[in-house]
C-alpha cells in the first residue's frame, strides 16, 4: 500500500486485500455468503443476530424498553454475530440480510417468519408493532421520523468517516480527520441547539429517535467511542451531555448495552441473552464513565 503522500489512483481500482486497515480481514468488494452455516433459533418470538456496537445496541435497548413496560410479546433471543470474525457472511445471516451487517432480526410471531434489517427499520417495526416509543399524532410522528432518518444518514459520517480515520486507519491523515471532525462537530451543534428547548429529541416524549441518536452521539459524548472526547471538546455541548446522561440512567438502556457486548469489562458482557435472569450478576458499574 502506498502512503497518503505518494498515492495516485490507478486507471482501474484493484482490491488490495492487505491494506493494513483494522477491518482489512472482513471488508470485501463483493456481497454474498462466504460459508454455509445456519443461524441458531431459540424459543422467543424475536430472534436477534447482532453485536453490541452502536447500531446493535439500538435494538437491544428498544427490546429491553418494551419488556420493561411488561410487553411479554417482545421477548427475544439475542445471538452473537462476531463481525470481526466474519459471522455476518454465513449463509444463514445473508439469508436474513443480504447486506451482511448487524443488527438483523427475525420475527417468528407472524404466519411467516419476517426478516427485518437496518437498525432504523427494526426500531420502527418494533415501535409500530407495539405502538410504543413513537408518537401517535401524525405531526409528532413525522417529527420523530425526521430525527430517526437524520441519525441514519448522519452516523456514517461519525462512524465510517470520523471514527474510521481518527481511530482505525493505519495512518493518521490530516485531510479526512479535519473534514469529518468538522462535520461531526456541526452535527453535535445541531443536536445541542435542538436539545436546548426540549427534554428529548421529539419534545417531552422519549422515542425511537432518542434511542437511535443516543446509541451513537450519546456514546460519543459519554466517552465510549473513539477516545475523542477532548479532541471534539464534547463537554462544550452541554444540552447533549444533559440528555445523554438522562438516557444513560434508564435501566433498560443499561441492560440493552450489555447484550451481545464483547468489549470492555467482562462482567458487563452478556454475549447471548435468552431470559431476563441472564442479567443477574452482570453489571455495567465497573465500566461507567
Ligand atoms: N445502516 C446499517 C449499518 C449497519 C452496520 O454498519 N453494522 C456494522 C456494525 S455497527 C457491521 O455489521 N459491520 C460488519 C461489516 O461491515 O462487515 C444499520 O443501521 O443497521
Amino acid at each position: 500500500m502506498s502512503n497518503s503522500q505518494n498515492y495516485t489512483p490507478p486507471q482501474k481500482w484493484q482490491w488490495d486485500k492487505e491494506n493494513g486497515g483494522k477491518f482489512a480481514n472482513i471488508n470485501r468488494p463483493i456481497s454474498g455468503h462466504t460459508h454455509e452455516k445456519d443461524l441458531p433459533i431459540g424459543i422467543h418470538p424475536f430472534q436477534l443476530y447482532s453485536q453490541g456496537t452502536p447500531n446493535g445496541v439500538k435494538v437491544t435497548i428498544m427490546l429491553e424498553e418494551l419488556l420493561s413496560l411488561g410487553i411479554k410479546e417482545a421477548e427475544y433471543d439475542a445471538w452473537l454475530i462476531r463481525i470481526g470474525k466474519g459471522d455476518q457472511f454465513s449463509s444463514g445471516f445473508v439469508d436474513i440480510n443480504p447486506n451482511s451487517k448487524i443488527p438483523s432480526l427475525l420475527d417468528n410471531s407472524n404466519d411467516q417468519p419476517l426478516k427485518i434489517f437496518e437498525s432504523g427499520s427494526i426500531l420502527l417495526y418494533l415501535a409500530d408493532k407495539f405502538e410504543k416509543f413513537v408518537p401517535k399524532s401524525f405531526a409528532s410522528r413525522t417529527e420523530c421520523m425526521n430525527w430517526l432518518f437524520w441519525q441514519m444518514a448522519s452516523a456514517p459520517y461519525l462512524g465510517g468517516g470520523f471514527g474510521h480515520f481518527y481511530a482505525y486507519a493505519p495512518e493518521k491523515i490530516e485531510y479526512p480527520i479535519n473534514r469529518f471532525s468538522m462535520e461531526v462537530k456541526r452535527q453535535l451543534d445541531v443536536l445541542d441547539k435542538l436539545l436546548s428547548e426540549k427534554t428529548f429529541v421529539c419534545n417531552e416524549e422519549y422515542t425511537i429517535a432518542d434511542i437511535a441518536i443516543w446509541s451513537w452521539y450519546g456514546a460519543l459524548v459519554l466517552g465510549r467511542l473513539y477516545g475523542a472526547e477532548e479532541f471534539l471538546d464534547v463537554k462544550s455541548y452541554k444540552n447533549v451531555m444533559r440528555w445523554a446522561n438522562l438516557i444513560n440512567e434508564r435501566p433498560a438502556v443499561k441492560r440493552g448495552r450489555m447484550v451481545n457486548k464483547i468489549t470492555g469489562y467482562l462482567g458487563a458482557q452478556l454475549h447471548e441473552r435468552h431470559d431476563e435472569s441472564d442479567f443477574i450478576h452482570k453489571t455495567q458499574d465497573k465500566i461507567e464513565v
